[in-house]
């Protein structure tokens, strides 16, 4: 087995079996290139895939400084989300499918058009078919969530989970508005979506490059989650996890042990 394909088989098994592993960089102590993390995340998924799970989309990650300051890494990256991921809006997430996860508010777009390449804000928008709140479950496989840059990229950028909510027409600004991610009605987090690069749809810009550069294009029907918004909160058994965003509405789950 290639250096690649038994390490994509090592994150593959931590996260269908949850359970930890050490770095691969520190812990390992051997040092991989951006590119070769993205191979082992490919060669992951597609594990996964012969499992029976569908792309449905990709995650973009690190797109606020708030996520930067929270994990220490200061690059973009991105995930493919695939069908299994899925969490249904008011449904419930048992904590034995994760390592150590947790919950962070985003804003997802629903495509209607290939989206791939350069593309300028205006054609990212032109391929958007819906906005919706969301949120996203992360669930590092690394011991105590501790990564580098390539480390959480072989991870498949530490994706697990996400909820999406009511889908709502793209034509409304959606730059700056205001979210609240609350834990049994106590506010966590608070924050607006201008803190994903300013505003959200550089980030679906930023998408179709990396998915230009991966030679996957962003398929009509995929959703693309734009990323954290804000620090991610721990998931502890017995929380009711909502997140309101202004002028699009809510979206929850729950969580058992
Ligand atoms: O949306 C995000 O910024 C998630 C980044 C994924 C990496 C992580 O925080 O585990
Ligand atoms: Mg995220």
């Amino acid at each position: 087995m290639t250096d690649i394909e038994s390490f994509a088989v090592t994150v593959d098994e931590a996260a269908r079996r949850a359970t930890a592993i050490p770095q691969r960089t520190l812990g390992g102590g051997a040092s991989l290139t951006v590119e070769e993390a993205y191979e082992i995340q490919r060669t992951a998924i597609a594990h996964r895939l012969k499992r029976g799970a569908h792309r449905v989309g990709m995650k973009m990650g690190f797109t606020s400084r708030a996520k930067m300051v929270q994990m220490g890494v200061h690059d973009m990256l991105w995930g493919r989300l695939t069908s299994d991921m899925v969490v249904e809006d008011g449904g419930s997430v048992s904590l034995a499918k994760y390592v150590h996860p947790r919950v962070e508010p985003e804003i997802v777009f629903l495509l209607k058009k290939e989206l791939v390449g350069n593309v300028t804000p205006i054609q990212a928008l032109s391929a958007v078919e819906a906005v919706a709140p969301a949120m996203e479950i992360i669930d590092s496989r690394y011991d105590n969530f501790k990564f580098t840059l390539v480390d959480v990229v072989a991870d498949n950028s530490s994706s697990s989970g996400f909820v999406t909510g009511p889908w709502h027409k793209p034509d409304i600004d959606f730059s700056n508005l205001g979210l609240v991610l609350s834990f049994n009605g106590q506010p966590r987090q608070i924050g607006s979506t201008a803190a994903i690069l300013g505003h959200p749809l550089r980030s679906l810009v930023s998408a179709a490059r990396f998915a230009a550069e991966a030679q996957e294009p962003l398929k009509p029907g995929w959703v693309v989650m734009a990323g954290g918004a804000t620090a991610a909160e721990a998931l502890t058994a017995g929380t009711h996890v909502e997140m309101e965003m202004q002028s699009i509405g809510r979206v929850a789950f729950s969580v058992v042990p």
